[in-house]
C-alpha cells in the first residue's frame, strides 16, 4: 500500500512568453515557500523551474551558447523565438519563450516518478501562455495527475486562468491557505505543521536547496506595504505590512553561504526600508558585526524617503551593490494623487546622502513609472532632467496596468487596448495606457535622454 509520505509533488515555475524578459533576480520564492512546507510535513517535493538559468539543460545546445550571467545572479534567459499571439500580431516585436529550451523541460519530466499532486506559480499577468504551454508540457508526460494554479496571475485574474490555462484548479491568494485542503484531497493527509501566517518568521526558509546551483537567493524580509499607491497591487496581493525580525533575515542570509556558497542575495520586499530604524538598519549593522561579505540588490524599488545618512553608509558598507528607487515622477501633482510616498525634496535628500556614502551616480537607479493614464510626454522628460540634476540615473519603468489597483478603472478607460478583457494588453512593453502625445518617436527620445543623460539631445 502507498503510504502517504511516498505521495509526490512536483513544483513548478512555468515558461515566460513575452516580447522582452531579463532575469533580474528572478525566482519563484512563494513556490519554494510551498515545498518547504510540504517537505516539512514529509511530502517529498521535486521542483521544474523552467527559468532556471544554471540547468543543465543549457548545456552544450547544439547551435546556442550559453544565456550569459552577470555576476552576482542577475542575466540573460535563453529565448527562443516563438508566433506571437493573435491578439498582438500587430506588435512589431518579436515574441520569445524565455527559459529552458521544451525537449529539456520534457526530458526533465520524463525522469520523475508520477506526481500526486502539481503545483504551478504564475508571476505576470501577461505571461499566461507560458502558464498554459508549461501546464500542456506537464500534462503530456503526466494526464492523470491534477495540475493546480496559482499565484500573481491566478490571483490577479483568476477567471480567466480557469478558462484559458488548462489547470483543474485555480486557486487565488496565498498558497499557504489552500495546503491543508490540498493536502487532504490530494495526498490523503492532514498537515501537521503549518505556519502562523502572521509570522514571518515561522515557516522554513524557501526550499532553494532544491536547486543543484545557485547564484543568488531572494530575501523577503517584509510583506505588503505601508503606502497604498494608486498602480500597486502590493497591498492587494500581500494585505496589511508585516515584518521579519531583521537579526532572523540575516540568519537566513548566513544559512545560504554556508549551504550553497550564495554571496548574492536579491530582496523582494515592497518596503525594504520602510520603519528602517526599527528593520533594515538592525539588519545591516548584524551583517556587518557578522562580516558576512556578501552583495545585495534591490531590483524592486526602495523607499527613497526613509534614505538618511546613517541608512545611507549603511547600505555602501554592508554590501548593497544595486539600488533602485520608486521615485515615478517630479509632478508634484502626480506624486500626490497617486499616494505621496516621496517629494522632490526627499529625493534630493536621500541622493546627496548616497553620494556622500560613496555610490557614484551610475548606481543610483531611480525608476520613473512612465505611460500613466493622461501622462506626458513632457511630464517625463521633466522627471528624467530632475533625476538627473539630482545626480542619480534615471530607469524608465513602463506601467503594466494591473487589476485591482486604484488606477485600474482609469487605466481600462484611457486604453486603447481590452486591457480588462484581455490580460495580455496589461504587458508594460506595449505602454497600454499611453497618451496620444507620447508617440514612439517620443518614448524613442525619452529613452536616449534617459540613457545618455543630456549629452547630444536637442532642448525642447
Ligand atoms: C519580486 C517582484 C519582482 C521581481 C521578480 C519576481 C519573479 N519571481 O519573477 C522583479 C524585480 C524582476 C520584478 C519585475 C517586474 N515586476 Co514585479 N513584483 C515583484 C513583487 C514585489 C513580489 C513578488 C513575490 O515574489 N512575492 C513573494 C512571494 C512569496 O509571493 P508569490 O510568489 O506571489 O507567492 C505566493 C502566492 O502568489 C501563492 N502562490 C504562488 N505560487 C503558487 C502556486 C500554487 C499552486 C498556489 C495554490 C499558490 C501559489 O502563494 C505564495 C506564498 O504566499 C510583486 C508585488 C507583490 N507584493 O507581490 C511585484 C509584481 C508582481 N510585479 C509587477 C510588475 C509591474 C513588474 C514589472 C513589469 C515592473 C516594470 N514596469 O518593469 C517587471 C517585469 C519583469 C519582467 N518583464 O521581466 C506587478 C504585476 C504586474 C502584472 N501585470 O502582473 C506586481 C504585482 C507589483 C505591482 N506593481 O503591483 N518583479
Amino acid at each position: 500500500m502507498v503510504t502517504v509520505m511516498e505521495k509526490q509533488v512536483l513544483l513548478v515555475n512555468p515558461w515566460i512568453h513575452d516580447f522582452a524578459a531579463y532575469d533580474f533576480w528572478a525566482k519563484p520564492l512563494g513556490l519554494l515557500t510551498l515545498a518547504s512546507i510540504l517537505r516539512e510535513n514529509g511530502f517529498p517535493v521535486r521542483l521544474l523551474d523552467c527559468l532556471d538559468p544554471l540547468h543543465r539543460g543549457l548545456d552544450g545546445l547544439p547551435g546556442r551558447g550559453k544565456p550569459k550571467r552577470k555576476e552576482g545572479g542577475a542575466g540573460h534567459f535563453l529565448r527562443e523565438p516563438i508566433p506571437r499571439p493573435a491578439v498582438l500580431r500587430d506588435v512589431p516585436r518579436t515574441y520569445g519563450r524565455y527559459g529552458l529550451p521544451p525537449e529539456a523541460v520534457r526530458e526533465e519530466l520524463r525522469k520523475i516518478p508520477p506526481p500526486d499532486l502539481v503545483l504551478v506559480t504564475s508571476g505576470m499577468t501577461y505571461w499566461y501562455p507560458g502558464v498554459a504551454e508549461t501546464i500542456g508540457a506537464v500534462r503530456e508526460i503526466f494526464p492523470a495527475a491534477p495540475v493546480v494554479l496559482g499565484g500573481n496571475y491566478a490571483t490577479l485574474c483568476p477567471e480567466h486562468a480557469r478558462i484559458i490555462t488548462g489547470a483543474d484548479r485555480v486557486l487565488p491568494g496565498k498558497g499557504e491557505g489552500h495546503l491543508e485542503s490540498l493536502a487532504r484531497e490530494f495526498l490523503g493527509s492532514d498537515l501537521a505543521f503549518l505556519p502562523d501566517p502572521d509570522d514571518l518568521d515561522g515557516p522554513p526558509y524557501p526550499a532553494f536547496d532544491l536547486y543543484p546551483a545557485l547564484d543568488q537567493v531572494p530575501l523577503r524580509t517584509s510583506r505588503g506595504c505601508p503606502f497604498r499607491c494608486t498602480y500597486c497591487a502590493a497591498s492587494f496581493l500581500d494585505g496589511r505590512f508585516l515584518a521579519r525580525d531583521p537579526v532572523a533575515a540575516v540568519d537566513e542570509m548566513e544559512h545560504w553561504k554556508k549551504l550553497k556558497g550564495v554571496r548574492h542575495f536579491s530582496f523582494y520586499d515592497d518596503a525594504l526600508l520602510a520603519g528602517s530604524r526599527e528593520r533594515a538598519v538592525p539588519m545591516m549593522e548584524e551583517i556587518l558585526r557578522r562580516n558576512l561579505e556578501c552583495f545585495f540588490h534591490c531590483p524592486n524599488g526602495l523607499h527613497l524617503r526613509e534614505v538618511d545618512e546613517k541608512t545611507a553608509g549603511l547600505m555602501r558598507k554592508s554590501g548593497f551593490r544595486t539600488l533602485r528607487f520608486g521615485f515615478e515622477t517630479s509632478s508634484v501633482r502626480r506624486q500626490l494623487e497617486t499616494g505621496g510616498k516621496v517629494t522632490n525634496d526627499e529625493t534630493r535628500d536621500a541622493v546627496r546622502h548616497l553620494r556622500r556614502a560613496g555610490y557614484g551616480e551610475e548606481e543610483i537607479g531611480m525608476y520613473l513609472l512612465c505611460g500613466l493614464p493622461g501622462q506626458t510626454a513632457d511630464e517625463i522628460r521633466a522627471s528624467i532632467l530632475f533625476i538627473l540634476e539630482c545626480g542619480a540615473r534615471p530607469i524608465l519603468a513602463e506601467y503594466s496596468p494591473i487589476p485591482r489597483t486604484a488606477l485600474w478603472e482609469e487605466a481600462v478607460r484611457s486604453s486603447p487596448f481590452d486591457i480588462a478583457g484581455e490580460p495580455l494588453f496589461q504587458n508594460n512593453t506595449l505602454l497600454p495606457c499611453r497618451n496620444g502625445d507620447l508617440s514612439p518617436e517620443r518614448w524613442r527620445e525619452l529613452k536616449a535622454l534617459a540613457r545618455n543623460g543630456s549629452r547630444g539631445i536637442p532642448p525642447r
